[in-house]
């Protein structure tokens, strides 16, 4: 068989294994920093539910994290988080 082929096959193959994996709803847990009070968490609650793709944020000021239930092929966890830098708040602790 020749490499091309081989490749073809391994590529059809990945893709008709991840094909019912891909629209699949996914939990995450983002650690969210700097938000002080409920009406930071209910700013990025917003925010983050804005996204195509997710269907709910849960943000907690007090336990600094949002729990987000998203569809994993229209959107990643790395453009949620980036959702969050936007919205004035970290998903990453400040250096000292
Ligand atoms: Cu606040």
């Amino acid at each position: 068989m020749s490499m091309k082929l081989n490749m073809f096959l391994a590529l059809g193959l990945g893709l008709w294994l991840s094909g019912p994996l891909l629209a699949t709803e996914q939990k995450a847990t983002i650690k969210v920093y700097g938000m002080s009070c409920q009406m930071c968490a209910n700013g990025v609650a917003a925010s983050v539910t804005n996204l195509k793709g997710v269907k709910s944020a849960e943000v907690r000021a007090k336990e600094g994290e949002a729990i987000v239930v998203y569809d994993d092929a229209l959107v990643t966890v790395e453009q949620i988080k980036q959702q969050i830098d936007r919205s004035g708040f970290s998903t990453k602790p400040k250096s000292k």
